[in-house]
């Protein structure tokens, strides 16, 4: 059975113009080309995208705040309202362990509900970030029907940095996250998100911090020199019934795949040890060499060795689409990492 892919059109909408970056306003590197490039790399290879079906708020709301959804529908309307111009970013943010602040100010607001200024709410923003988590749900109820055990989530914008109650890194709602619990609404009672994202997905570490349902194993650029800094490190090991679910392994700038694919080994040894009824992947391209924003040094062949060490697990997996920036390379990436599904 062929690998279904999920994609809607209505995802290419969210499109900011430019992203601070280094002291400068640069163009925004999770700009729709991407998709674009994705999809016509793997419809050369005989795929054809998927309409998920509309599940509607529910699933969202099961991961993210009431607040913050309402903030993040309103958000650019309100700086529209203020007489900004551009698109809605913010400029102030409370340092952790600030109380939390009833505020009255579009300002204030983004500052309470980002922890970047790398990530523009625009217009289409919300009416993109919503068709995207209909995606990735979409691949989650995929499989199982018939004889699938792999789908593809075309996501984009990406969701690995976004929290229950915050944006930042290209990403306002986590998609992995929504569709992981919408795993377990399904009857899953154990799933494992593994992230191989270049950078650390501290939305989803955040959004399952504290649980014993979702173990969350992430392969990532080291945060005491790279994005996101704050989140990432080898010591967070999950808290409370958490505690022994979070798995980090932090990986030196330049690393290559003989030093990559050995760490792997690490991380899918322990996907296989927690058993769980379904694996998702918060997939990102910017592992390779390539990659315009990140400093890694896989090639796309790496990617088809990636995909082969990952289906072995011969676990249910759906694949979440998260970064990737090098938009010549990262179609032939992915179509190597799914073709062993
Ligand atoms: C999203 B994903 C500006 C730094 C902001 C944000 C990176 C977000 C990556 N110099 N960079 O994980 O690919
Ligand atoms: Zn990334």
């Amino acid at each position: 059975m062929a690998l279904p892919i999920f994609f809607d059109p209505a995802q290419r909408a969210h499109n900011p113009p430019t992203e601070l970056h280094n002291g400068g306003f640069v163009p925004y590197a999770e700009h729709v080309g991407r998709v674009d490039a994705l999809m016509s790399a793997l419809e050369a290879k005989g795929f054809t995208p998927q309409m998920p079906h509309d599940y509607g708020m529910a699933p969202i709301c099961a991961v993210h705040d009431d607040d913050y959804l309402a903030f993040l529908q309103s958000a650019y309307d309100r700086w529209k309202a203020a007489g900004r111009d551009g698109d809605a970013s913010g400029y102030a943010w409370p340092v952790v362990g600030r109380r939390p602040l009833k505020l009255n100010r579009i300002d204030g607001d983004i500052g309470q509900y980002s922890f970047d200024a790398a990530t523009p709410i625009a217009k289409e923003t919300w009416g993109s970030a919503y068709a995207n988590a209909q995606t990735a749900l979409a691949a989650v109820d995929a499989l199982g029907q018939d004889d699938i055990h792999a789908a593809l989530a075309l996501c984009r914008p990406p969701g690995h940095h976004a929290g229950a109650n915050y944006l930042g890194g290209y990403c306002y709602l986590n998609n992995v996250a929504i569709a992981a619990q919408h795993a377990l609404s399904q009857g899953a009672e154990k799933v494992v998100i593994l992230d191989v994202d270049y950078h650390h997905g501290n939305g989803t570490q955040d959004i399952f911090y504290a649980r014993d349902d979702v173990d969350f194993i992430s392969l990532h650029a080291d945060p005491r020199t790279d994005y996101p800094f704050f989140w990432g490190h080898g010591d967070e090991m999950g808290e409370g019934a958490g505690l022994g679910h979070n798995h980090n392994f932090p990986l030196p700038r330049g690393t290559d795949w003989s030093a990559y694919q050995s760490v792997l080994r690490s991380a899918v040894n322990l996907v296989q040890a927690a058993q769980p009824d379904m694996l998702l992947i918060s997939f990102g391209a910017d592992t390779l060499s390539s990659d315009p924003i990140s400093q890694l040094a896989l090639t796309t062949d790496d990617f088809g060795q990636m995909g082969a060490m990952i289906a072995a697990l011969k676990l249910p997996t759906a694949i979440i689409m998260e970064g990737g920036y090098a938009v010549d390379d990262i179609g032939t990436a992915l179509s190597n990492f799914v073709a062993v599904f």
